[in-house]
């Protein structure tokens, strides 16, 4: 796409990405770092916006008026910062409450509970000065097939982003869809799926999605075409790009460090379609990285997409129309794989 190419991208990422290190095997090997330490960290690694859960910002269950004080608190720790926050995203799947699932549990009491939880979260985002609501539909599915009725479960689904819509009139919902984990299967495991319900809502033009590489990748699908599929239907409205090496538990790995050519073709579409939205890293530090090196998969995913944003912006496009035009792909092919060793 012409005219993008002076484009100048803004970084963000979560302060989960600063994590301890413990996994399921095995407890922490890093201390926690403090809230206001892990934001002092962002203009160093080059980033300008943060992604918080809705109890990043505040402990969740404390009533109006303490939240929306605790949100104008970190409101300034950021502004002393200069960094924005890009979204809300409320974390529904840590509360007892939320044990089978949130808008899809079985219990009225614990479907009340996610949604008032969720509005709260976009309260929040409106002390946190940002539009946006993330949706990552964590245990929005099930174990075994029978616990749930399922087309009830989508309908369920539906309505929630509705009553979302109607209690901001300016919020924009973003469902981040992911196959499977913690559930066995997920109601909505792709983009596509989350797509097709959010022309269902009652404003369309208010609800997209946050597409996740690693989600599309653990679904089989290749993250840059589910990016150019929501691209085409101007739907995309964040990323969390990280890396994943095959068919196994969400690894979020560095961007480009599995494989480089998906990475590669990830920041092309990203570039060629105008993508106007913040470069979200999602990304994990090994649990072997010393304390002193717990941010450097941050800096190496946002160097990783630098790196390969030029290798797009200097790919010879005439060549590859040549290439097309002739159906010489097994030439087209050598030249992005010379391309990218730097020959
Ligand atoms: C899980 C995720 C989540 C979401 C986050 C913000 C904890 O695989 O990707 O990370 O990104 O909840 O939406
Ligand atoms: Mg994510």
């Amino acid at each position: 796409m012409a005219g993008t190419k002076n484009r100048t991208y803004r970084f963000t990422f979560g302060p989960w990405n600063i994590s301890t290190g413990a996994d399921p095997f095995g407890p922490a090997v890093r201390k926690e770092v403090a809230f206001a330490a892990k934001i002092r960290e962002y203009k160093k690694l080059g980033f300008d916006g943060v992604q918080m859960h809705d109890d990043d910002v505040v402990e969740a269950d404390l009533d109006p008026s303490a939240t929306e004080r605790g949100a104008a608190k970190v409101k300034k720790i950021l502004d002393s910062e200069g960094l924005f926050c890009e979204f809300i995203a409320p974390r529904l799947w840590e509360h007892p409450k939320t044990i089978d699932g949130g808008y899809t549990s079985n219990g009225p009491a614990e479907r009340k509970y996610a949604l008032d939880r969720s509005r709260r979260a976009i309260d929040i985002a409106r002390v946190m000065g940002c539009r946006d609501l993330v949706l990552w539909l964590a245990r929005e599915g099930t174990y075994i097939r029978e616990a749930k009725d399922p087309i009830t479960s989508v309908g369920r689904i539906v309505d929630a982003v509705n009553a979302f819509l109607e209690y901001d009139r300016h919020i924009r919902i973003l469902g981040e869809m992911k196959p499977n984990e913690p559930m066995d299967q997920a109601y909505l495991p792709t983009p596509g799926h989350f797509m097709g319900l959010c022309y269902r809502t009652a404003e369309p033009s208010r609800v997209g999605v946050l597409i996740e590489s690693a989600h599309s990748i653990l679904a089989g699908l290749d993250p840059s075409d589910d990016m150019a599929y929501t691209l085409w239907h101007d739907k995309l409205w964040s990323v969390h790009l990280n890396d994943q090496n095959g068919l196994k538990y969400d690894q979020d790995k560095v961007f480009g460090s599995v494989d480089l050519r998906r990475a590669f073709n990830t920041v092309w579409v990203l570039e060629r379609g105008g993508y106007d939205g913040c470069i979200g890293l999602d990304v994990k530090a090994m649990r072997t990285t010393r304390a002193a090196d717990q941010t450097k998969h941050l800096a190496n995913s946002r160097a990783m997409f630098l790196r390969l944003l030029e290798l797009v912006r200097s790919v010879d496009d005439a060549r590859v129309e040549a290439f097309r035009a002739e159906r010489d792909y097994e030439g087209l092919e050598m030249y992005i794989l010379e391309h990218l060793l730097g020959g």
